[in-house]
């Protein structure tokens, strides 16, 4: 499977920092299609699968699916896209889907970019999408928040010690933020 992905970049940080604005930009001026593992689960839930009720319960709490659901679906997606230049958005989110994903692919990151945005910033952001999503409620919110402290901070310290991890100060205007994450794109070019 490794052969698939060729490059593989993932980007992190808490919700509603900004991956999918940016993820957006990034495979516009880059050639990256852009899976966001959010995204596959909330289509998974929509198309009313086996899995759906029990994911949709799960975001609906904040929580993390467990790997094999989220790796099957991000697999599939890898295959499907034609591509072998993939931006993966909003995963791993903890370390046993990364250990999963990782032993599976036989591949890690080139890197992992982190979008640092202060918690207030996450909130605001948030509560102004209203796009109606099942877990952007206060109640939610803040148990993504939870969780993203508890399990998906470890993942960015493992990747840190790798020396793999590019920091972004993702709390300005959007095209500020795309300046900066360019510098780091840059050498993966189209
Ligand atoms: N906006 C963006 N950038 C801005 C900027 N610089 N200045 C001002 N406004 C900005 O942005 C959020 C909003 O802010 C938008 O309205 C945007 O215009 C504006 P967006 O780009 O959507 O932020 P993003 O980081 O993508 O926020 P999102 O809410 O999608 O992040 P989450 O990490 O919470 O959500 P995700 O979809 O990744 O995951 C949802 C749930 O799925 C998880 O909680 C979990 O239950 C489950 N999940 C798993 O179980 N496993 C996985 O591997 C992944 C997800
Ligand atoms: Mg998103």
């Amino acid at each position: 499977l490794g052969a698939f992905l060729g490059s593989r970049k993932s980007l992190l940080c808490g919700p509603g920092c900004g991956k999918g604005t940016q993820c957006t930009k990034i495979a516009e001026n880059f050639g990256f299609t852009h899976l966001s593992v959010g995204e596959l689960l909330r289509e998974e839930v929509k198309s009313g699968s086996e899995d759906g009720a029990m994911i949709r319960n799960m975001m609906k709490e904040g929580k993390i699916v467990p790997p094999e659901v989220t790796i099957k679906l991000l697999l599939r997606a890898i295959l499907e896209s034609g591509n072998d230049k993939f931006l993966i958005d909003g995963f791993p989110r903890d370390e046993e889907n990364r250990a999963a994903f990782e032993s599976i692919t036989n591949v890690e990151p080139d890197f992992v970019l982190f979008l640092d945005c202060p918690e207030e910033e996450m909130e605001r952001r948030i509560l102004a999408r209203n796009q109606g999503r099942v877990d952007d409620s206060i109640q939610t919110m803040r148990k993504r928040f939870r969780v993203y402290m508890d399990s998906t901070v470890p993942v960015l310290d493992h990747y840190n010690s790798k020396a793999k991890l590019r920091k972004v100060d993702a709390s300005r205007p959007i095209d500020k933020v795309f300046e900066d994450v360019k510098v780091i794109f840059a050498p993966f070019g189209a």
